[in-house]
């Protein structure tokens, strides 16, 4: 007992050591490595596992299951096999959590794709925990959980791109995904048609055609998968160029927050078992939330740099680190350009509340007061 409880400490610092490592292209901050490996997928009665099973049972048995791969994937995984370019947004510092110059936090379960399908699977779904360094809102965390379905369904050989893009196989590749994700959602909210969803063609490198499907939720649209038929130039890198597929990655949180009424993402972490009790698995409930604790609103003005080098996300990340998840919110509220020094002004509102309890006036402040303090010096704004 006495050695155990002497050990978790040291067992939860060589955890942090493997995503905070000394390398100068590692950005991850202590709060991130302090969420990964928390597999709220593979905790019985979290509704996100709710709602994983959910999925996995319209699918079936024959489509194989992957829950256990190390989020760390190397960028060949993340980007290359996905035929991301270099220069694409989404691979940058700004975006994404590097451990080293090759290997990432993944930032989407689509890392996987081409290692499930070199080793000859052809129906799988992956789900697992996936980090973004992204703005901060009800429905945006830095971590959160996708799923990813493959499925090859045609062989062939097309002479060329054009030629198959044009093939009623194409077509057919499409018609059948589209028709599988309705049929998906339909399953997972039992309501059949009267939940209102929508296509939109969407881009993504790695498939074409490519769609996202969006649902009707408290009469704002909501999106909630991006899918699409594999790109060929994806198959051809794992040497199954003969065969033609689907794939998609779905947001667990947003299906989960709709199906359960969970208003906030945050709510997915909590260890508070007032949100616990109220959830086991195969049980669809609506979540009855506790009280609401008050916000604390506080505003943050600075010039920008001079250089205007200033990464939105740095800042962020910044409160994060502070705060931890008491900040609910980051609104840029105000922006301008001074006339005549031409430097950039930004006021930004940060809304403090707990899940749990009460914040005091005390601990908001000290937590502001840092902010402000820990800005001006690593960011190098100059307060307002
Ligand atoms: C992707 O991540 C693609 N890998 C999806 C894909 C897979 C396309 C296979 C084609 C083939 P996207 O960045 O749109 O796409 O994210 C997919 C879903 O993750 C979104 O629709 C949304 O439901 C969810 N999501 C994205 N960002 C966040 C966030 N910060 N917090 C919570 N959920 C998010
Ligand atoms: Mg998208």
């Amino acid at each position: 007992m006495v050695v155990a409880r002497a050990l978790r400490p040291i067992s939860t610092r060589l955890r942090a050591s493997r995503y905070i490592v000394d390398d100068p292209e590692n950005n991850v901050t202590p709060y991130i490595a302090n969420l990964v490996g928390k597999n709220l997928h593979q905790t019985e009665n979290h509704p996100l596992y709710i709602i994983r099973k959910r999925i996995e049972s319209y699918f079936g048995s024959d489509f194989e299951i992957f829950d256990n791969e190390d989020p760390i994937v190397t960028t060949t995984q993340c980007f290359d096999d996905l035929l991301i370019p270099p220069d694409h947004p989404g691979r940058q510092k700004s975006d994404t959590y590097y451990v080293t110059k090759d290997s990432v936090l993944r930032t989407h379960t689509s890392a996987h794709q081409s290692q499930h399908l070199r080793a000859g699977h052809q129906k799988f779904l992956c789900t697992g925990d996936v980090y973004r360094r992204d703005e901060i809102d009800s429905s945006h965390f830095p971590a959160f959980h996708q799923m990813e379905g493959v499925k090859l369904l045609v062989d062939g050989s097309w002479t060329s791109r054009d030629e198959w893009l044009q093939s009623s196989d194409c077509e057919i590749v499409a018609k059948d995904l589209k028709t599988t994700l309705e049929g998906m959602v339909d399953h997972v909210f039992q309501q059949g048609s009267s939940l209102e969803k929508r296509w939109r063609d969407d881009y993504f490198p790695f498939t074409e055609p490519s769609f996202e499907l969006d649902i009707l939720w408290q009469g704002e649209w909501m999106e909630v998968l991006g899918c699409g038929v594999i790109h060929t130039g994806v198959l051809e890198r794992c040497d199954v160029s003969q065969k033609r597929g689907w794939a998609f990655g779905l947001g667990l949180e947003r299906l989960a927050m709709v199906l359960f009424g969970i208003p906030d993402i945050r709510l997915f972490w909590t260890q508070d078992p007032r949100f616990h009790s109220q959830f086991t698995s195969g049980d669809i409930v609506q979540f009855k939330p506790y009280s609401k604790y008050p916000p604390v609103y506080k505003d943050i003005a600075f010039w920008l740099p001079e250089n205007n080098n200033f990464e939105e996300n740095d800042f962020f990340e910044l409160a994060r680190e502070l705060a931890g998840d008491l900040v609910e919110q980051i609104a840029l509220i105000d922006k301008f350009k001074h006339p005549k020094t031409e430097r950039t002004s930004c006021c930004y509102r940060v809304t403090y509340r707990s899940m749990d309890r009460s914040l005091t006036d005390v601990e908001i402040n000290q937590i502001q007061d840092s902010l402000r303090e820990k800005a001006a010096l690593a960011l190098h704004v100059q307060l307002r």
